[in-house]
């Protein structure tokens, strides 16, 4: 249930609106309102020369990440195997942005001490080898992979250079390894993607910009709401089950990235009792930006409760 992207969903209900409003000036604000609430999250990546940076960079756009140098939702500090004093002041140049250590070549240095990184750099810090993430093998590399797979294990063949600059020789000796246990050429991609840890960079990215996803959809309903005096058309997308539930996935996002359970079932007694829960959370003693998730989670489980009515 909270899989679905509602922000997605909320922004395609108000460009469909946008585009049968009668009234241009109206138009005009809801598609801006619509472009906000769409707009790629903003990624600044940074590191010391010759750690990967470029290459982060070109797989996290290829991810669907917009990549800014100022004015980010949230910062990427890159390092290889250790964390320098100019790391740690590149981590902490970024005052009210979310940093996120990326400590990238990881084939090179074997498994990352993350929570000594962690401590050294004064942020998050996750594992990458972003050489992999995105490799593209023309029908070269291909046969070069092959002829090392019909190579006597322990013979000394040495990969061309070309293979090496491609892959590294941890990526080779995977990718050889599993075209050894039969695997297609076109599985490698995917495979050695699998093996780059992108998907934790991700993931570890979208759990640090859920609050300023959040901040996106209330800033939208804001400007919607100001908007509604004048256009009951308005209005009425403010109360739509779109609206409530983007605004609440979004608030959802952000209380479990602090570590809190949200519970999932899809029930009416499931949706109530979710209801009471975050409504009480909201007047307990907590920030003023989980007081407003939790009256948004408290919000969406009533409208979905009232589905079943
Ligand atoms: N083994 C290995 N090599 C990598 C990895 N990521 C990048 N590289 C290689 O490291 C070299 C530098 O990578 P770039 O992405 O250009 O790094 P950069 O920080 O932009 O470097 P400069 O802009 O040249 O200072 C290139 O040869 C990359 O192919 C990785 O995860 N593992
Ligand atoms: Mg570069």
């Amino acid at each position: 249930m909270f899989a679905a992207d509602f922000a997605a969903e909320f922004a395609d209900v108000l460009t469909r609106f946008a585009q049968d409003c009668g009234d241009a000036r109206v138009r005009t604000a809801v598609s801006a309102v619509a472009a906000r609430v769409s707009a790629p999250l903003r990624v600044a990546v940074q590191g010391r020369a010759g750690v990967g940076r470029t290459t982060l960079a070109r797989v996290l756009d290829g991810a669907g990440r917009r990549i800014v140098d100022t004015a980010a939702d949230v910062a990427v500090v890159v390092v290889a195997e250790v964390v320098k004093p100019e790391d740690r002041a590149a981590v902490a140049r970024w005052r009210d942005v979310p940093v996120l250590v990326v400590c990238n070549k990881a084939d090179l240095t074997g498994p990352v001490p993350l929570e000594a990184l962690r401590r050294a750099a004064g942020a998050p810090v996750v594992p990458a080898v972003a050489l992999l993430a995105d490799v593209r093998l023309d029908h070269e590399a291909v046969d070069a992979l092959r002829t090392l797979t019909a190579a006597h294990p322990g013979d000394s063949a040495d990969p061309d250079v070309r293979l090496v600059r491609l892959l590294g020789r941890y990526g080779i000796a995977r990718a050889v390894a599993a075209l050894r246990d039969g695997a297609d050429p076109s599985e490698l991609p995917g495979l050695l993607r699998g093996l780059s840890g992108l998907d934790g960079v991700v993931a570890h990215l979208d759990a640090l910009t859920a609050p300023s996803r959040y901040r996106r959809v209330r800033a939208a309903l804001t400007d919607l709401q100001s908007l509604a005096t004048g256009s009951d058309a308005v209005a009425g997308v403010l109360a739509g089950d779109e609206a409530v539930l983007a605004v609440m996935t979004a608030a959802v996002d952000v209380v479990q990235a602090a570590g809190l359970v949200v519970d999932p079932a899809d029930d009416p007694a499931a949706h109530l009792r979710r209801a009471v829960r975050w409504r009480r959370y909201s007047r307990g003693p907590v920030s003023p930006l989980h007081r407003a998730c939790g009256a948004d989670i408290s919000r969406g489980s009533l409208r979905l409760f009232e589905r079943y009515r």
